[in-house]
């Protein structure tokens, strides 16, 4: 269980409907340090990019076109085990089956319309945040809560 970086994208429904600092939130309170974050419209072919692995999926153009349809609130979140227990945060893809007090057991319905990315490896984290970020706009730096949360 090392200290990891994770993806993590509030997507555009998440941020229409003001998810944006109840899902931060839940990441900090847990006591994941945030390294990276920024506001952006992805257009389709750096969507296309994110989503390459599921092209041949029939959902695959309605997904873009919806993740495209406006600010996703892309971030960067660091410590041990990032990306399992992001995951874990964030709950099943299929709300309907993520358990209360999971993000997408609490705020979503509608697999199409889930308010958050996860990471699923962290593999699969090392390309998104490349993806995602440029050098330079991904912060290390020593949280002071850091000996209060680690042992
Ligand atoms: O990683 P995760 O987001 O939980 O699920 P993926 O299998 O990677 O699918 C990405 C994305 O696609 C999912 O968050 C919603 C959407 N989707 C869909 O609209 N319909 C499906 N049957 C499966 C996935
Ligand atoms: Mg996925």
């Amino acid at each position: 269980m090392a200290t990891e970086q994770t993806f993590i994208a509030i997507k555009p429904d998440g941020v229409q409907r003001g998810l944006v600092g109840p899902i931060i939130s839940r990441f900090e309170a847990r006591g994941y340090k945030l390294a990276a974050i920024k506001l952006m419209t992805a257009s389709t072919s750096h969507l296309e990019k994110h989503y390459e692995d599921l092209s041949d999926k029939p959902f695959f153009p309605g997904l873009v076109k919806y993740m495209a349809s406006g600010p996703i609130c892309a971030m960067v979140w660091e410590g041990r085990d990032a990306v399992k227990t992001g995951r874990t945060l964030l709950g099943a893809t299929n709300p309907l089956a993520s358990a209360p007090g999971t993000i997408r057991g609490d705020y979503a319905i509608d697999v199409g319309r889930n308010v958050c990315h996860g990471s699923d490896s962290v593999e699969n984290a090392k390309k998104e945040i490349a993806l995602w970020f440029k050098e330079g706009e991904v912060q290390s730096w020593k949280s002071a809560q850091q000996d209060w949360i680690y042992e």
